[in-house]
């Protein structure tokens, strides 16, 4: 199975309350980042949680290793399931989230290599492959890796064998959902269904990838 997580990137509560409740049947998890969390609050957590599907905080931790720590508890005790931190730096930063993860049961993602553009320009010449290599040495549950670059997730599977990979970057970004659905344990969509015409329509066209790799 394949999930389908809507990147819930829209700034006002209602709206995003309201498009997380018509999508929820199509989807398997929500990713909620700054644009949401910075302009409803952590609280936001409690409204969706009664939706039922996983929460994940796209918070993309980069910090020390205590600091870090400060925040996946926050995220952790707000409600989420998950939580997305970076890789470059270093093992004990990204060993203090998956800690966190761990005492409350949640699961941590590490970035790997980015989706855009500009995320070649320093994601190169074996990073990714050394960041994923550093979140299973850290028992992460798995990695975010490029829908853009199908090639490159095909790669660092072999570095994360059966842990997951959750790849953004589909639709608005070029990616393209059927391709990129075989090869991951989960794609991440969001303007490409939250500013559709009709996103719950949209989401359960993504859905179909929900039957990919059975
Ligand atoms: P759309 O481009 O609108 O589908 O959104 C993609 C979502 O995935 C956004 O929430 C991004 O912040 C996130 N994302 C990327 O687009 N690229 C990455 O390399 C990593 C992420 C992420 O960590 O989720």
């Amino acid at each position: 199975m394949t999930d389908l997580i809507l990147a819930l990137d829209v700034m006002e509560k209602r709206k995003a309350i309201t498009l997380a409740k018509a999508c929820a049947p199509h989807l398997d998890a929500i990713k909620l980042g700054y644009p949401l969390i910075l302009s409803a609050g952590l609280s936001i957590a409690r409204d969706l949680r009664a939706i039922g599907l996983p929460l994940i905080a796209d918070f993309k931790v980069a910090d020390i290793p205590n600091t870090n720590r400060l925040i996946a508890e926050q995220v952790f005790a707000a409600g989420f399931s998950g939580i997305i931190c970076h890789g470059f730096p270093g093992k004990d930063s990204v060993q203090a989230c998956v800690d966190s993860a761990l005492r409350y049961g949640g699961e941590c993602y590490v970035v790997a290599e980015m989706s855009h553009p500009g995320g070649a320009v320093f994601f190169h010449g074996c990073v990714g492959e050394r960041i994923a290599r550093l979140a299973i040495e850290c028992g992460a549950d798995g990695i975010i890796a490029p829908a853009t670059r199908p090639v490159r997730v095909k790669l660092l599977r072999s570095f994360v064998g059966n842990k997951k990979i959750l790849s953004p970057g589909v639709g608005t970004q070029g990616g393209d959902a059927d391709s990129i659905a075989g090869l991951v344990d989960g794609i991440i969509v969001g303007r490409s269904i939250y500013d559709a015409q009709d996103p719950k329509a949209a989401a359960e066209q993504f859905a179909r990838i929900r039957r990919a790799r059975s």
